[in-house]
Order: C-alpha cells, then structure tokens, then sequence
C-alpha cells in the first residue's frame, strides 16, 4: 500500500528531447546503447538516503523548514515510514541505485548495542524492500561525524575508547552492507582531521586512520565482500583541515599504507571545489592511478566557499567529467551517486522528483557528449600528437640514460627545442561542438 506522500506523480518516462513535460526524462534513456552499454549501465545512478530523507532543512543559521510524515526520526515506525517513501521514490525515478549512512535509515537510540539492533532491523526491511525493486544498493557507510561522540575524530580520535566505537560501528556497517549485496563500502572522513594542531598529535593519527583502514579491508576480505572499498577526499568542512584532502593526498596516504591495490576513491564535485581544484582534475588524478571508484555527483556554488551539495545543472562541466570516467573504462563497481540535496525552500515532494529528473537529463547530457568527444578522437588524437616526440627511440633511450650522457647529447646534437603552440583555444573550441 502506497504512503501517498508521491500522491499525483507519475512513474518518470523518457520522452525525447522535445517534451515539454517536467517530469519526464529528456535525455535520460535507460536502454539508449552509448558506446556499446546501455546508458543505465555506464550511469549507474544512485539516490543518496541522508539528503533526501533524513536531512530536514537546516543550515547553520536556521532549523528545520521539511516537514515529513517520518519525522520525528526518533523511532523505528517512523524509520520504516521512511523506507517506504524512499522505495517510492526509487520505484518513481527507476534508478538502479541508493546509498546509506547507518544514521539516516535507523534512528539513534544512544547505546552501541542499541543502535546496532536497529541498524539489523531495518536493513531486513530494507532487503525486503529491496527484493520487490529494481534498486540495489551502490554503497553503505558510518555516518561517524555527527553525534558529539566523533567531535574530535573517529579512527583518529586521541581517545581509544572511540576508536574502538569507530571500529565496532564500521563493523556493523560493513555487514549491513554486505547482507544488501552493496557494490561497495565507502568511508569518508569527515572528523578525520584537525581543528588546530595545538592540540593534535598529527602523525599518529594518520597511523591510526592507516591502521584502521587496513584493518577494513582485511574485515572485507575475511567476509567475502566482494565490493570495493572507496575512500572519499575533501579538504575540510566539517574540521578545519581533513586528512583525504584532496586525491593527491589519499592516494600518497594509501601508498604509505600498503593499501593502494586494496581501496579507491569516491570523488566529489563540490569536495574538488573546495579543494581548489576542478572535478576533471580529481578524476583524472584518480584514474591516472587506476583508483577511479566511483563519483559523488553534485555541484558547489562558486561563491560561498563551503559545501552546497547542489543538484547539478551545468552539461559542459558534466561532460568533461564523464570524459575521464568513460577514458578510464567507466564505472566497474561504481555508480553515480547524487550527494545532491534540495535548497532548503523546496518544500514539496514534487521537488524531490524535479532535482533528481534533472540531473539525471544533466548526466546523460555530459555522457552522451563525453562519447560523442571519445567516439571523434579529436582530444585523444591533439593529445597523441602532442606527445609523439616521446615516440623516438632516442627520447625513450634517454629516460634509461642518466643527466651527464643527456648532457652529451645536447652538446653534439646542438638540440635548440623550438616552442609550439599548446592550442588551448582550438581544443575548447572542440568540445564546445559537443556540449
Ligand atoms: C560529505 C559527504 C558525505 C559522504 C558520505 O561532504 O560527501 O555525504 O559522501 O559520508
Ligand atoms: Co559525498
């Protein structure tokens, strides 16, 4: 029996470019073979449950402007109302996919134990829910930054008491995970970091974030979970500065582990922003490295500085960061997740299922011109040309050579490099053909 609460709306069906529809998909095409997948499967689209089921509004100058039929999320009815809309809306939009922290599908009861039996519950509901959708999910993860216990960190808290809570809280997020065949388990750290580092003893918290990660993917390997492990970078927001500060970081973190064959990465648009960096770049930095997981959809607005998780609108941007996903063979485990949520006046349900057709349209904008751009080769062809001095045997001999031989050469050679033009301006003109 339906809750109502989607009451009026229709299942959400592509209906081509041309119509005129709001809440019809324009370029969304499940079954539309890009590059010889069908676009479901190279998207991989994914409803984020905490921005838009558990998050209620608030900003940090005012409270709550939603009001729900599940709030307040203090009790388990009221948990399993939530997950009864959620699938509704998951059944509505079709997407494959949805994401979790334990805190927004259970409600907190105050004890480990306590908090633990709920978590148990209500992913058997889900499961069953789950049994009877076509949605699956794409990752669960600890929300270990909210509750006042987590202030000063998780696994790098200076307190062993709440490292081992970190640890026990993984744990059961883990099984969670599994039990619902997720296709990974993510951990982003957000009190992994530092207020000041008056008070913070640096490196041996990163050894212990290292140490628990690795204690994480030996869990992994002990219950068979055959998904991956993907940490997600951010500079800072909630502590001043994070650990995973940018992909640069985790991946010289997961390095100096021995964890980099184990864990990927989750890169998010509005993380890169923050980070001072644009979101091809954190894609490309990550696949450069065979660490490319999975994507945190969303957008930062360019003024305000800190994380506005906006749906995002903007295909130019879009294809650019699909370019590298589809460059780097595409999602395997990964999806597109939409870290995205509402503005804070966007009262109604309808809203929820406007932001998501959107930006789902924005997608397989970006996707289907991203193809369009690996499918013409201009980009690959100006890049294999710019590079092909790198081709001659006397180039490649030179980097098993050593600086006085090169040396050598220059002086006989009478080697004067003459500049040529990068050809910036011809190269964006290019993709603007397919944007
Ligand atoms: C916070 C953020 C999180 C992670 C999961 O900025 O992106 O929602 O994606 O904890
Ligand atoms: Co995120």
């Amino acid at each position: 029996m339906s809750t109502g609460f989607f009451d009026g709306i229709a299942p959400i069906r592509y209906e081509g470019p041309d119509s005129a529809n709001p809440l019809a998909y324009r370029h969304y095409n499940p079954d539309e073979v890009v590059m010889g997948k069908r676009m479901e499967d190279h998207l991989r689209f994914a409803v984020a449950y905490w921005h838009s089921f558990a998050w209620e509004g608030q900003d940090p100058f005012g409270g709550q402007t939603f009001v729900r039929p599940w709030h307040p999320q203090d009790d388990m009815g009221r948990a399993r109302l939530k997950a009864d809309v959620a699938f509704e809306m998951f059944d509505l939009l079709g997407v494959p996919f949805f994401c979790w922290h334990d805190a927004d599908i259970r409600p907190e009861q105050g004890s480990y134990a306590e908090n633990l039996r709920t978590l148990e519950e209500i992913t058997d509901y889900i499961g069953v829910k789950m049994e009877g959708s076509k949605t699956g999910l794409l990752w669960g993860t600890a929300n270990m930054f909210s509750h006042r216990r987590w202030m000063a960190g998780a696994s790098t808290n200076p307190d062993p008491d709440v490292f081992a809570y970190a640890a026990a809280t993984v744990k059961g997020c883990m099984d969670a995970t599994h039990k619902l065949d997720g296709q990974n388990y993510v951990l982003w750290g957000g009190r992994e970091g530092y207020e000041t580092l008056l008070n913070t003893d640096l490196r041996q918290e990163l050894d212990h974030m290292g140490r628990f990660l690795a204690m994480v993917v030996e869990y992994k390997h002990k219950i068979g979970f055959a998904g991956t492990i993907l940490v997600e970078p951010k500079p800072q927001e909630p502590s001043k500065h994070q650990y995973d500060f940018d992909a640069a970081t985790c991946i010289g973190f997961l390095r100096k582990y021995g964890l980099e064959g184990e864990v990927k990465l989750n890169i998010e648009q509005g993380h890169a922003i923050l980070a001072g960096h644009s979101f091809e770049h954190e894609l490309a930095v990550a696949a450069a490295e065979g660490m490319l997981g999975s994507i945190d959809m969303n957008r930062n607005d360019y003024q305000s500085g800190w994380d506005t998780d906006q749906f995002p609108n903007n295909v130019p941007e879009v294809a650019l960061a699909y370019y590298h996903v589809l460059k780097a063979g595409g999602f395997t485990t990964g999806g597109t997740n939409f870290d995205a949520k509402l503005r804070r006046q966007s009262l109604d349900a309808e809203d929820l299922i406007a932001a998501h057709v959107g930006g789902m349209d924005i997608c397989a904008r970006g996707l289907k011109a991203a193809a369009a751009m690996l499918e013409d080769g201009g980009l690959e062809d100006a890049l294999a040309e710019r590079y092909a001095g790198w081709e001659s045997p006397a180039a490649q001999a030179m980097l098993e050579s050593d600086l006085a031989s090169i040396q050598a050469r220059v002086l006989a050679e009478g080697i004067e490099p003459e500049p040529r033009s990068g050809r910036q301006e011809r190269l964006e003109n290019y993709v603007n053909r397919f944007v």
